[in-house]
């Protein structure tokens, strides 16, 4: 009996809204090292190109809407009586609010916010930031940075999001490559709770292994057939 659902997704869930993913021909760490713009100290040596970098990533997201694959998630969310549908995300986009999608936990931060790294403040923020950005909290200049979690960072939330695992019966993972810990970890969670996992993904990631199948193929034609079947019947759609 499937009661609480948790869903993990990755860059793959907004490929086809037009953001780039990460590790592919065409992927974001093609053009840029993770080395220079997604670690700590990467920002510490040029905290401008890194402003910059991510005032690119932000700017890019006002035209880009949710596809049917973050619409279904929300359908699901809307539309399950039988327990609750968490929504964990490992994107800094907003398509999955876009979308309409309630209290989405963005496990690696979010591209629609800045933090300062003097009074911890973290807000909403859409437009560029830079070294000369001023805290709204404290005041301050020059303190502000992306509220993202780079490489080596403890992404977000993470005690609420194993509370979810916990109790999860049914676990789904959309569009992520499975190389990403701890998010790559979620399923064996998962399935040491007993849930039953299922893979959504062009093809299996690097832990497409550990769950039980994998519907692979476009997010926004595997996802919704599978959200349809599993309100109209209660049953997992299989490939
Ligand atoms: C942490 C922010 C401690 C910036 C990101 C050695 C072994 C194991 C782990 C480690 C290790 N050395 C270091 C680590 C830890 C490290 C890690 O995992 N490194 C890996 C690379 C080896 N992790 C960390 O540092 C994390 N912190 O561990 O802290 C800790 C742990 C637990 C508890 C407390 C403390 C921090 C990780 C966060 C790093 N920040 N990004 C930014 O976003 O710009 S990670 C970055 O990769 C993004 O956030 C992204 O979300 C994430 C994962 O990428 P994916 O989403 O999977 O995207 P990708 O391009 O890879 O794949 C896309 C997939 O979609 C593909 O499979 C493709 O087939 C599919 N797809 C494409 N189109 C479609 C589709 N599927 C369906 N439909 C489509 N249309």
């Amino acid at each position: 009996m499937i009661k609480n659902i948790v869903v993990l997704t990755g860059a793959g869930i907004s490929a086809e809204s037009g953001i780039p993913v990460f590790r592919s021909e065409t992927g974001l760490w093609e053009q840029e090292r993770v080395e220079d713009v997604a670690t700590y100290d990467g920002f510490l040596r040029d905290k401008a190109k890194v402003h910059g970098f991510y005032n690119k990533m932000r700017l890019s997201l006002a035209d880009k809407q949710a596809n049917p694959a973050h619409l279904a998630l929300t359908r699901l969310q809307r539309e399950w009586q039988s327990g609750k549908v968490t929504i964990v995300t490992q994107n800094i986009d907003n398509l999955h609010e876009k979308a309409q999608s309630k209290d989405v936990i963005h496990m690696h931060g979010e591209l629609m916010s800045l933090r300062c790294e003097r009074c911890d403040y973290a807000g909403f923020f859409d437009g560029e930031s830079s070294v000369e950005s001023v805290c709204p909290a404290c005041g301050h200049k020059g303190c502000m940075r992306p509220d993202i979690v780079w490489f080596g960072e403890t992404p977000y939330e993470m005690g609420v999001i194993e509370e979810h695992l916990s109790q999860c019966n049914l676990f789904l993972s959309i569009g992520t490559s499975g190389v990403v810990y701890p998010a790559a970890g979620f399923c064996r969670f998962a399935k040491a709770v007993g849930a039953q996992c299922v893979e959504f993904n062009l093809e299996p990631s690097a832990v497409g292994s550990s769950f039980d199948y994998g519907l692979y193929g476009k997010a926004s034609e595997t996802l919704p057939a599978f959200v349809e079947h599993l309100l109209s019947t209660g049953e997992l759609l299989r490939p």
